[in-house]
């Protein structure tokens, strides 16, 4: 009986989460060549390194690793979407040059200096703001996951998608959000009793437009100027957007322009016949803001391979809308049973949350999947009961517990389960 297996958690192989706090799971290469190793330089060693730079690049080892299906749909120039490639990342922030994009008219090249914030309607004082003037409010930064709604909607085609899971599960990113509090700003124009709503315009080409509940703009909403430090980069809102945490990505509205205060929701195209929820009766449910509680293995998945039986480590992100993440179960016999995943130290309210188990593979063909659980309670559903509380072509929304199928040769695929 080898180490491993004194801690069993659940079927198939799962093994307790206490395992990762007594260190290796595999254990490395063996180190019988150890002393030829220290005594060899490599060609690395031989001479100097290169120098320095004023801008970092990624090993060009690493060139594979770059978002996927970056193209517009057909007919258009800058309508569509790139994905996160979440097969090759690990961890809750999500570099800015990989982070999703999804645009529905192209990214406008704006001049921060001409561009301006304009807040009007049911307020006191409308107010315009340069990016000079913002910057003089106290700012803040939050690290939260942004989704697209329609992220993971490929997962009810009738056949699972065999490709890498960016393809369909591509379509979410964390990072940390800097600027200012809506809220702020909100005080300084005065917002009038009979406000209840604000509706926020961007300033690309089609003006893509979303209301936002009075509550959520005075709770947590931001005006991000900064992302992972650095100013927004063009395709993720340059120079401002509004940022909504939890919330579903396309109320993020970038390029932010103006905010107009109002008594009523506009009902704007993107939040009725799109981003909307229809139900088997064919009627549509008004509004879903928060992103429901969802989890992800991202290794191994689809694509990926296990050399050969062995302690493996299952490892994923888990993310909510509502708040924070308190569990992640994970199971290796399609459901049957399971074995909370550890958490990283790190779990912030509405924003991604790694998790990992430790998996010891007999080499027979088995069902991996991860079932996330956040801390108001909400526990993330199956693709089954998804597919039963909706109506057939709905595709928003999708949270379902995603499965993969390792097979005899260790190959990983996709699977419904
Ligand atoms: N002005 C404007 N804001 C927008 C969009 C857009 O096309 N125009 N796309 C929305 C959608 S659908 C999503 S999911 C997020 C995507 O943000 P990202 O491109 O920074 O990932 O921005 C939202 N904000
Ligand atoms: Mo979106």
């Amino acid at each position: 009986m080898s180490e491993f297996d004194k801690f069993p958690a659940a079927g198939n192989g799962l093994l307790d989460r206490r395992i990762f706090l007594r260190g290796s799971l595999v254990g490395g290469t063996s180190l019988l060549t150890a002393r030829a190793v220290a005594t060899t330089r490599e060609s690395w060693m031989r001479s100097p390194g290169a120098p320095m730079d004023e801008i970092g690049e990624p090993s060009p080892h690493e060139a594979h690793v770059k978002r996927t299906n970056v193209r517009s749909t057909t007919g258009t120039t800058g309508t569509g979407v790139s994905f996160t490639p979440h097969e090759h990342l690990d961890g809750i922030i999500t570099p800015s040059r990989l982070h999703f994009e999804r645009h529905h008219s192209g990214i406008p090249d704006i001049d921060p200096d001409a561009h301006r914030l304009i807040i009007y309607g049911l307020v006191e004082r409308p107010l315009s703001f340069s990016l000079d003037t913002l910057s003089r409010y106290p700012m803040i930064s939050r690290i939260n996951f942004l989704e697209c709604s329609g992220n993971s909607g490929s997962c009810l085609a009738p056949d699972p998608i065999q490709a890498p899971l960016s393809f369909y599960h591509g379509l979410v990113a964390g990072s940390e959000w800097g600027g200012v509090p809506l809220s702020a700003l909100l005080d300084e124009v005065g917002v009038k009793p009979e406000a209840k709503w604000i509706v926020a315009d961007g300033a690309d080409s089609p003006v893509m437009n979303r209301s936002v509940p009075l509550d959520k703009a005075f709770d947590d909403a931001i005006i991000a100027l900064y992302q992972n430090g650095e100013r927004l980069r063009p395709s993720n809102g340059y120079p401002m957007r509004l940022f909504l945490p939890g919330w579903e990505g396309n109320m993020s509205v970038k390029w932010l322009r103006t905010i107009k205060v109002v008594d009523q929701p506009a009902m704007s195209k993107d939040e009725t016949s799109k981003y909307s929820d229809l139900q088997p009766d064919g009627s549509s449910q008004l509004f879903t803001f928060p992103m429901g509680v969802k989890s992800l293995i991202r290794s191994p998945s689809h694509g990926m391979s296990l050399d050969e039986p062995g302690v493996y480590q299952i490892s994923g992100i888990a993310w909510s809308g509502h708040g924070g993440v308190r569990r992640v179960e994970v199971s290796a016999d399609g459901g049957k049973t399971w074995a909370d995943a550890a958490l990283d130290d790190t779990v912030l309210s509405k924003n991604l949350t790694c998790f990992r188990s430790a998996w010891r593979w007999d080499g027979s063909p088995s069902t991996i999947m991860s079932r996330a659980t956040d801390d108001k309670g909400h526990v993330q559903p199956t693709r089954d009961s998804i597919i039963a509380d909706r109506s057939v072509g709905n595709f928003y929304h999708y949270n379902g517990i995603q499965a993969w199928r390792v097979g005899k040769q260790g190959e990983v695929t996709h699977v419904y389960a």
